[in-house]
């Protein structure tokens, strides 16, 4: 059998080793609505209604709370996206990345 050589075989190590994944933090504020909050869970997490009310509750009572995991260029776009809307209606929620592990 031909062995591969070096290069190669880093090349094959990486094509299996799996991307870095990346936590979605919402951030616990006294201004932004709880309503928009779940809005913001559901549009853009895919959240049940249930689901978004249960994290939406959670931050509010310790602080911060994960709205999904993603890999890190999906999970930069959801928090552009989401402080935009959050900006545009003119409230503060705060939304960021910390890697999964
Ligand atoms: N604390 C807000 C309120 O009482 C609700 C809220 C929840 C805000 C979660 C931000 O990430 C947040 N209206």
């Amino acid at each position: 059998m031909t062995k591969r050589d070096g290069a190669t075989q880093l090349q094959e190590r990486q094509a299996l080793k799996r991307p870095p994944l990346y936590r979605v933090l919402l951030i616990n504020d006294d201004y932004t609505p709880m309503e928009f909050v779940v809005y913001v869970l559901t549009r853009f997490f895919r959240k049940s209604e249930a689901e978004a009310q249960r994290i939406m509750l959670a931050v509010h009572h310790q602080g911060q709370g994960v709205a999904g995991v993603y890999t890190r260029e999906v999970a930069e776009t959801k928090v552009t996206q989401v402080i935009g809307l959050a900006r545009s209606e003119g409230y503060p929620l705060q939304v960021t990345l910390e890697p999964e592990s």
